[in-house]
Parts: C-alpha cells; structure tokens; sequence
C-alpha cells in the first residue's frame, strides 16, 4: 500500500513546475491498485442505481454509450473513501504548493466501447462558485486509455484569463449567464491553433488540471471501457464567489458571503494536513 510519502516522492518539482505552468500534467503511478479497485466497484454501484445527477449523456441512437454522475460522495460509500482517504488531497497539497486541502466534490465520466459523444472543451470553474488558483480537479482513469482516448488539456489556458459559459454535453446547450463570459473555442474545429497537451494512461496514473484550463475528451473508439473519477480540490485561496448565470443544479444550496473560504467542514472536509 502506497503511503503519502511514496506518493509524495513520486512528484517531482518538475512536476509542480508543469502543473503551475501548463494547468496540467500527469503524474504516473500514484494510485495504488487497491484503489483502482474501490473506484471500479463504485462505478458498477452508481451504474445500477444512479444519483439525482446522474445523466446519460449520449442519445439514445447514439453508439456506445456515455454516462455521468456528480456528487457521488454523497450516497456511494467506495467514492466517498477514494475521494476522502486516497491520494487526491495529498497530490493536490503538492501541485497546489498548499498549506491545506478541502475536498470539493466528486464526478464519474464512462465511456463505454464505441462511445462517439465527446466531452466538450470546458473549464470546470465556472460550473461552480468558486475562485481562486489553487482548484486543482484529478482525473482518475480507471482503464488504460491512449492519449487520443484520455482527457485533454489546452497548454496553459488556465493562464488566459478568460471564463467560458458552462456548457451541458448531452444537449449542447449554454447555460444562462453574463455576456462577459464567452463561448469556449472548438479546438478540435482548428487544431493547429491550439497547443494541446494528452498524455496516455495507465491505471494508477492521474491528470491533474488546474480548475480554469480548458480541457475535453474524445468519445470512446476503443473496444474497451473508459471509465474515470474525477476528484475537486480547494487549496489555500479558493473562495465562494458567485457566478453570474444559471449553475447547474448542484451548487443551488451553496450560499456563503462573497470572497470566504468554505468552512463547513462535514460538506467540505479537510483532507489536508490528514487528520
Ligand atoms: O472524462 C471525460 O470525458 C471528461 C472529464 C472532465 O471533463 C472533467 O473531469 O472535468
């Protein structure tokens, strides 16, 4: 079993370089198999009796077949103990160069075999109230995936100071809100424009991305599954901040004074320093 020392050493200040620079980077081997497991069972459990957020994403006619899930942590057991007692909050510390970690909250993206529908470039901020630099999400892929398979990141949009309108995959449409946040640019529609980042993955690898990098997937041609867990990290200087829109329904009972850290520590435990 890994320990927070051994996921520590496997992170190089190269690394943290990266992330810091890039949005994004993936570290190798720093989910041990048990956990890999846990997600696995958690998945097939949230498959079968899905959560109020659970979406399928393709259509009906569509090939394969494209499902997601939010806060899981909620109601599901072996997410909740992946999110909360694996490596995400500690790697978050790291690449966040953060005193303290508060877990956010959790997703499930599945990508069966001849899955076509993609996730669309997005960033994940402005899904939510939340601002600041240290929002880190980790992409746990729970299948091996090459990188034309496996998430996205553009090379440093995180950097660009622009927020794009939040998007819904399945029906491709914008969610109400404030003209000062644009349409997020189809990078696949002019590719040459774009540095884009993949990387191909391993079970026990993760993607790392800071919470405003522009960042998508490709559906799923292989004949295997694609299964990952995503996993939201607020370090130091993460605060509410309003949005100016329409958020998906999952933050609507989210309400703190504009510019305050989030202290509810029993929605938002503190996973870093470990208890
Ligand atoms: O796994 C995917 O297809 C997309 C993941 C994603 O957009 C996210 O983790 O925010």
């Amino acid at each position: 079993m890994m320990t927070d020392t051994d996921i520590l050493a496997r992170i190089g200040e190269a690394d943290v370089a990266a992330f810091g620079d890039d949005g994004a980077v993936r570290l190798r081997g720093v989910v041990d198999p048990h956990w890999i497991d846990i997600l696995k069972t958690g998945t097939e459990k949230v498959l079968a009796a899905p959560g109020k957020y659970g979406r399928t994403q393709s259509k009906p006619d569509d090939p394969g077949f494209f499902f997601t899930e939010y806060f899981m942590c909620d109601y599901q057991p072996e997410m909740r103990r992946y999110a909360l007692d694996g490596p995400g909050g500690t790697i978050a510390a790291r690449l966040l160069r953060s005193e303290r970690v508060r877990f956010f909250y959790d997703g499930l993206f599945v990508k069966e075999p001849g899955t076509e529908r993609r996730s669309d470039w997005h960033q994940d901020q402005p899904y939510y109230p939340v601002e600041g630099r240290q929002v880190m999400v980790l992409w746990t892929p729970m299948d091996a995936a090459p990188a034309e398979v496996a998430l996205q990141v553009v090379r440093g949009s995180h950097l660009w100071g622009k927020a794009f309108t939040p998007v819904i995959f399945s029906t491709e449409q914008a969610l109400e809100f404030d003209e000062s946040y644009g349409e997020a640019p189809d990078v696949d529609a002019d590719p040459d424009a774009y540095d884009v980042l993949s990387w191909d993955v391993e079970p026990g690898d993760v993607i790392a991305f800071q919470g405003m990098a522009l960042h998508g997937a490709a559906g799923n041609p292989t004949g295997g599954r694609r299964r990952a867990s995503q996993t939201t990290w607020l370090g130091d200087d993460a605060v509410f901040a309003r949005r100016p829109g329409t958020l998906e329904p999952h933050f609507e009972d989210l309400d703190y004074p504009d510019g305050t850290p989030l202290t509810d520590d029993s929605a938002f435990p503190m996973v870093w320093p470990r208890a």
